[in-house]
């Protein structure tokens, strides 16, 4: 659904601004830049500013730590989905999520953080992760637009990461967009089959969209003259998009897919603006963004109490495969000696 986003240019002139000055050696900065200015891909080996690898262990921990918080308000259906059908779906979905986390935490790692400084980041509630997280999902209804709203936001967000400037993480977004899309289709189609049903299923539908559908415009963060990060993010490389374009484009897509499924948009200023070719569209709460990503949103708390309870549970699990993969080292050792 979103695969045209391939295609989209880079926004002009986000190369104009000024390279940060190297307090390293300036021949390796030098080549640093060129490559960035050339498009080209840096790679774990390849020297890079300490404040480039910075950003990307911020951005990418806190996109994996966003993907395993991610599996626990759709995670919370498991056990009540209306169909073993439904159930077989939800559970692989949750699944992917859990892997994409473990594809980024495996390439943050490359820029030498360790694991475990990532998750006590999570754990301690210092790092970030998506501000749609902490919100509940009531309804069976919650489920499908999840896979449709947010992931169709995250897949808007992530098709330009897949030509980030740094490697490990452009080849994780490759496929990590192509589970994504499939998650969008299979939320989408959930909703189309319960917009077929009764006056309530219907009604339920639209409750969910209601309650989704600010806070997926508000997942592509704050507005571009309000983002610190942005303007280096995108002289790197790393983003290509901004913030307020990619929010756009998500608006501009969804619209017509709510027209088909039936659902009205919550947001009585959304309409066609001709001389733009774009949707208008009404004012995000702001206050309560920046509340929510700051711990005070109505799950923060449960959401962290889980993830620090499965990750001390989950202790003698990691345990023993560290000692299976010691004694299988040992054994190949003593095979090759
Ligand atoms: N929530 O200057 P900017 C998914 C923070 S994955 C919380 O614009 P930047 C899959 C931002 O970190 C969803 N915090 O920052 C799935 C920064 O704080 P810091 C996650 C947010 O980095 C689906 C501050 O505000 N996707 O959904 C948010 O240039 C279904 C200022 O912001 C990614 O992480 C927010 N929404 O741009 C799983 C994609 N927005 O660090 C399960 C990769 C902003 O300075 C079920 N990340 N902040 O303290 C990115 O593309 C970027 O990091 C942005 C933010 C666009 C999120």
């Amino acid at each position: 659904m979103y695969t045209q986003s391939f295609n989209v240019q880079d926004t002009p002139g986000t190369k104009a601004v000024a390279s940060v000055p190297s307090k390293e050696d300036p021949a390796l900065q030098a080549a640093f830049d060129t490559r960035i200015d050339a498009d080209g891909r840096i790679e774990p080996q390849d020297w890079m500013p300490d404040a480039y690898r910075k950003t990307l262990v911020r951005q990418i921990s806190q996109h994996a730590h966003s993907e395993i918080v991610g599996m626990l308000p759709e995670g919370n259906w498991i056990s009540r989905a209306p169909s073993l059908k439904r159930k077989a779906i939800l559970i692989a979905k949750v699944q992917d999520e859990g892997g994409h986390g473990l594809y980024l935490y495996s390439a943050a790692e490359t820029l030498g953080t360790s694991r475990d400084q990532m998750l006590e980041g999570l754990h301690s509630g210092r790092a970030k992760y998506s501000s749609i997280f902490n919100y509940p999902t009531l309804t069976w209804a919650d489920v499908g637009v999840v896979g449709w709203l947010v992931d169709g936001a995250a897949i808007m967000n992530q098709v330009p990461l897949c030509r980030c400037s740094y490697g490990p993480y452009a080849r994780a977004m490759v496929r990590v967009c192509k589970e994504e899309s499939f998650h969008q289709r299979q939320g989408y189609e959930a909703l189309l089959v319960m917009m077929t049903g009764t006056e309530e299923q219907k009604a339920m539908v639209q409750d969910a969209v209601n309650r989704f559908w600010w806070k997926c415009l508000a997942m592509f963060g704050p507005p571009d003259a309000d983002s610190p990060n942005s303007v280096q993010g995108m002289r790197w490389g790393i983003k290509r998009i901004s913030n307020d374009d990619l929010r756009q484009k998500f608006i501009d897509a969804t619209v017509p897919q709510a027209k088909v499924l039936g659902v009205t948009l919550p947001d009585p200023d959304l309409k066609w603006n001709e001389e733009r070719q774009h949707y208008d569209y009404g004012q995000i709460d702001w206050d309560e963004f920046w509340a929510t990503v700051n711990g005070n949103g109505p799950c923060n708390k449960e959401r962290l109490a889980t993830r620090v309870k499965a990750y001390r549970e989950g202790e003698w699990v990691r345990d023993a495969a560290m000692a299976h993969a010691r004694k299988q080292q040992e054994r190949s050792m003593k095979e090759a000696a």
